[in-house]
């Protein structure tokens, strides 16, 4: 029993050799072929067009400020220490908690200019800091586009990135982007667009 099973093994094997060694090269090509099958998509993926740039990169209007110490709400030493640090470049916007005391509506904007690589539907992130749920949205309006809302996530009090609820649409070249704030005690770091790029993590590199 024993023989014949060795005697199987030896049989499948020098049959297995004869096939690869009668054509070789129909193996490296259809190997060739399922990679670049496989790999395609990815390499897409992680091209795409993208823009990355900084919230306090803009003008500033009212009572939007940058870099501020972040104050009221519960907010700690190591907390405020920890929102300068972790920011993409030391730095962020927005309207300081009680800024506007709740007596008057809130008037602050920021407004930046930015080159959008290509013609295309971007999906739009911006990574923010909410306080709370009072604290948790900005209002973001593209050239002459309407008005578009952000936020209203309940991730508090630490950076995070957040996604605009649908695309938008852009040529290739220069655009302006005016961020206006809807509730005091939200920041706002860095904004990055993207079509077909990967979904941002931490701190991202700006477009040069
Ligand atoms: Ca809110
Ligand atoms: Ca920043």
């Amino acid at each position: 029993m024993a023989g014949q099973r060795k005697l199987k093994g030896m049989i499948s094997v020098r049959r297995f050799g004869r096939t690869c060694q009668g054509r070789p090269w129909l193996r490296l090509a259809v190997l060739i072929g399922v990679a670049a099958l496989v790999l395609a998509p990815l390499v897409a993926t992680g091209a795409g067009s993208s823009v990355c740039f900084e919230a306090e990169k803009g003008t500033l209007s009212g009572q939007m400020k940058a870099g501020f110490t972040v104050s009221g709400g519960g907010v700690t030493a190591k907390m405020q220490k920890d929102i300068k640090e972790q920011a993409s470049g030391r730095n962020y916007i927005g309207v300081p908690e009680d800024g506007n005391a709740e007596k008057t509506p809130i008037a602050g904007s920021c407004t930046i200019q930015f080159t959008a690589p290509a013609k295309a539907k971007y999906t739009v992130y911006l990574r923010a800091w909410w306080l709370d749920s009072c604290a948790n949205s900005f209002k973001l309006k593209f050239d002459a586009l309407p008005e578009l809302e952000i936020g209203q996530d309940t991730t508090y009090k630490s950076w995070h990135w957040v996604k605009l609820n649908r695309p938008i649409e852009l040529d290739g070249g220069a655009h302006t982007l005016v961020i206006k704030n809807t509730e005091d005690g939200a920041l706002a770091d860095q904004f990055y667009l993207t079509a077909g790029g990967p979904v941002p993590q931490g701190k991202m590199a700006p477009t040069k």
